[in-house]
Order: structure tokens, then C-alpha cells, then sequence
């Protein structure tokens, strides 16, 4: 019989140091969002982020979210982007418009930029179910979002091909040559 198949692991640590974060949050349910917010960032620091590597940028709605964070994306500064929200069924069919549209426009947002963008945005019935997941009996989704981008940002620069081929990093590396060249 063949010996067992050892295959090779590529995995992402769970270490923030030295990684670039962007976080886009709605104001829409914002009792909830804060909440998130609050959590992700609690999550990046204990994983060693610096203060200076992450920017908190705020839309009104979940809706609005794909496109501020495909502009963030687009910047270079960021190893992982959080998209936060919060949508809550209502009367009308308006809830299946949003929330159908903010998760197809997160995930172009992020196939079409290669930049890791983890989606934490609470998609519930009632209020109740989002404060159980925004810090109470759920725990808090908010959270695990900021080690999901942990994560896929060491992951990501893994599977570029080396440390130092991170965006974030390839944009510093340009902006240091343009500096030499002056
Ligand atoms: N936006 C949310 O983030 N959550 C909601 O629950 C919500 N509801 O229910 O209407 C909501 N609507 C606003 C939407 O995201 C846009 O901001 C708005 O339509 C303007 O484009």
C-alpha cells in the first residue's frame, strides 16, 4: 500500500502586525453596527494591529457598502477590508432588495479586486436576533469578522507568493522608490 499523503498546509495566522485594515460600516441600525464595529476592532488590536493601519469609513446604508468598499479596494493601502451592516425585515420586499444586492456587490467588490472583504453585514427577521448576534447569546459577529480578515490577509499574501507582495506593502515599496528617485 502507497505510504499516506502528506500534502503541504498553507494557512493564515492569526497575527495583525504589520497588516493594513479598511472597514466600511452602515449607520443604518447603527445600535447594532456599533456594536460590530466595536467587536472587529477589539478583534484587530488583540491581534496586534497597529492604531495607524486601520481606517474606519462609514456609508449610510448597507446598500452603499459594495462601492465604498471597492473604492477602498481600489486604493492599494488595504491587506482585507470588513463591510459592516445590518438589515432587518420590514413590511415590503424592500429588505430582499437590500440584502441580495449588498451581498452580490460585496462579493464583485472582491472577486473583482483580489482584496480579501469579509462579509459582516446581519441579515435578520427581528432585533432581537441581530443584539444576539451583535454581543449577547450569539456572540458577537463582529468579532470573528476581524479574524476572518486576519486570516484572509495572511492567507492572501501567502498565496501571492511571499511576505512582501502584499498590497499594502507593494504600494509603500513604490511610494519609497518614487522617494529615491527625487
Ligand atoms: N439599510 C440597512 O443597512 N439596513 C436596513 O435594514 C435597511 N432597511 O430596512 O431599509 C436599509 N435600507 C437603506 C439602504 O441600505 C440604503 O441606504 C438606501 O436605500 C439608500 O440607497
Amino acid at each position: 500500500m502507497a505510504e499516506k499523503l502528506k500534502p503541504g498546509k498553507i494557512g493564515g495566522e492569526l497575527s495583525g502586525s504589520g497588516l493594513r485594515f479598511g472597514i466600511v460600516v452602515s449607520r443604518f441600525n447603527n445600535f447594532i453596527t456599533d456594536r460590530l464595529l466595536a467587536a472587529s476592532l477589539d478583534a484587530l488590536e488583540r491581534a496586534g494591529a497597529a492604531d495607524g493601519d486601520v481606517d474606519v469609513v462609514h456609508v449610510p446604508g448597507a446598500f452603499e457598502l459594495p462601492l465604498a468598499a471597492k473604492k477602498m479596494a481600489a486604493t492599494g493601502r488595504y491587506d482585507a477590508l470588513i463591510a459592516i451592516g445590518c438589515v432587518l425585515r420590514g413590511a415590503t420586499s424592500h429588505y430582499d432588495y437590500v440584502c441580495s444586492e449588498t451581498a452580490r456587490g460585496l462579493q464583485l467588490a472582491q472577486m473583482d479586486s483580489g482584496l480579501p472583504i469579509i462579509f459582516c453585514v446581519l441579515t435578520c427577521d427581528t432585533l432581537e436576533q441581530a443584539i444576539d448576534r451583535a454581543g449577547l447569546k450569539s456572540g458577537n459577529k463582529g468579532f470573528e469578522a476581524g479574524l476572518a480578515a486576519i486570516e484572509m490577509a495572511q492567507l492572501s499574501r501567502k498565496l501571492r507568493g511571499g511576505a512582501s507582495s502584499s498590497a499594502a506593502s507593494t504600494v509603500a515599496r513604490a511610494k519609497a522608490g518614487k522617494a529615491r528617485r527625487k
